[in-house]
C-alpha cells in the first residue's frame, strides 16, 4: 500500500488522464501531490527533468504525460508522437532512478500490440507482429516506456509497473474535432449539428472498426489499485472486455445528443486497426473490474461537455 503522506508526482496533469488520476488521489486521502506545467518544465529535456526532482524528490510518480491524440493526430504527426514520448518516457523513468523514487507507474496504450492481434488480446501478445500504421510512432514510444521499467527493474531493481489501458473517455477529454478521439469528437459533431438544426452528420471510415472505451474515472481507479497492490514485471491491461463498433457508438451518441439525425460515413478516412479490445483476465485476477457502463459514461460526460460550453472551459 502506498504511503497517503508521501510525496507523489503525476506527470501530466493538466490531461484527461492526469486530471482524473489527481482527483481520485485527492479523495483517497493523498496529502502531498506535486505537479508540474508544460510552460515551468519541458518533461523531454532530462536537465532540467533531473533538477526538478532533486528539488522536489516524489516518493511515488505516475507517469501520464505525453503527446496524445487520436487517429488522424497519429498518423499526420507521428515523428512528434514518436519523438516527445520517447524523450518524456526515458526522462522520468531515469530521473525516478536516480532520486530512489519507492514505486512508478507508467501508462502505455492498447494500440503497443500488433494489428492483427489474436483478440481479445492478452498481454502476451505484445511484439508478436507487425503494429497499426496509423499509430505507429506512438506505439514504438509506449513499447519502449514498457520496456524502461522492465529493464530498470532487472538492473536496478526498481519497483517500476506498467498498465495499458484500453480507448479512453470522460470529463476533460480533448473536443477537438481533428486531433482528438472518436467519442468526444462524435459528441461535439452531433451537439453543434443539433444546434444549428442541421440533421446529417459526419462519422469517419466504414463505422465497421470495433473498439472498447474505458471511462477515465474507473482507470484512476485501476492506477491506485495496482500501485496498492501489484509489483511486477509485466504490464497489465486495463479495460472493460467488452467492445463495440465504431457505428454502434455513434448511434448511442446520437440517440443521446441529437435523436432526429442521420449518419454518413466518410470512407476517406482511415479505420485504423480493426478490432481492439483488451482481456482483462490479469487485472481481474488482480481484484479490479470496471464499474461505469458506456450508456452511463457517455450521459455524464456529455454533460460535463454542455456545461464546460456553458461556462466557457478554455480547453473546448
Ligand atoms: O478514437 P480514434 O481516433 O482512435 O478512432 P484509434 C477510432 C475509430 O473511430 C477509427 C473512427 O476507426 C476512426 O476512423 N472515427 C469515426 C473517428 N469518426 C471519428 C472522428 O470524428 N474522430 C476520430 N478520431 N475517429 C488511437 C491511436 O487510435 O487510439 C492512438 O491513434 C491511441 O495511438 C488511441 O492509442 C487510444 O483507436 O483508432
Amino acid at each position: 500500500m502506498l504511503e497517503r503522506s508521501a510525496p507523489v508526482f503525476v506527470a501530466g496533469h493538466r490531461g484527461l488522464v492526469g486530471s482524473a488520476i489527481l482527483r481520485r488521489l485527492e479523495d483517497e486521502g493523498f496529502t502531498d501531490l506535486r505537479t508540474v506545467g508544460r510552460d515551468q518544465l519541458d518533461l523531454r529535456d532530462q536537465s532540467a527533468v533531473d533538477a526538478w526532482f532533486d528539488a522536489e524528490r516524489p516518493r511515488y510518480v505516475i507517469l501520464v504525460a505525453g503527446t496524445v491524440g487520436g487517429i488522424l493526430a497519429n498518423s499526420t504527426r507521428p515523428a512528434e508522437f514518436l519523438y516527445d514520448n520517447l524523450m518524456i518516457h526515458g526522462t522520468v523513468v531515469h530521473a525516478s532512478h536516480r532520486v530512489g523514487v519507492g514505486k512508478l507507474l507508467y501508462l502505455g496504450s492498447s494500440c503497443i500490440y500488433p494489428r492483427h492481434a489474436e483478440q481479445p488480446i492478452t498481454e502476451e501478445a505484445l511484439l508478436s507482429g507487425p503494429l497499426e500504421p496509423t499509430n505507429e510512432g506512438y506505439a514504438l514510444a509506449k513499447i519502449v516506456g514498457i520496456k524502461l521499467c522492465e529493464t530498470y527493474r532487472r538492473q536496478y531493481g526498481c519497483d517500476f509497473i506498467s498498465a495499458m489501458p484500453t480507448n479512453l473517455y470522460g470529463p476533460g477529454d480533448n473536443f477537438d474535432l481533428e486531433g482528438g478521439h472518436v467519442l468526444p469528437a462524435l459528441m461535439r459533431r452531433f451537439h453543434e449539428a443539433a444546434q444549428a438544426g442541421v440533421d446529417t452528420v459526419e462519422v469517419w471510415g466504414s463505422g465497421s472498426p470495433r473498439r472498447e472505451f474505458l471511462h477515465v474515472d474507473d482507470l484512476a481507479d485501476a492506477c491506485l489499485h495496482l500501485m496498492d497492490h501489484y509489483s511486477d514485471a509485466g504490464h497489465v491491461n486495463v479495460g472493460t472486455g467488452v467492445d463495440g463498433t465504431v457505428r454502434e457508438l455513434a448511434e448511442a451518441i446520437r440517440d443521446l445528443v441529437h435523436p432526429t439525425a442521420t449518419i454518413e460515413f466518410d470512407t476517406s478516412k482511415p479505420d485504423g486497426m480493426p478490432r481492439k479490445v483488451l482481456d482483462v483476465s490479469k487485472l481481474e485476477a488482480l481484484g479490479w473490474m470496471a464499474s461505469i457502463p458506456l450508456e452511463e459514461g457517455l450521459r455524464t460526460t456529455y454533460d460535463w461537455y454542455v456545461n464546460a460550453l456553458r461556462k466557457g472551459d478554455a480547453r473546448l
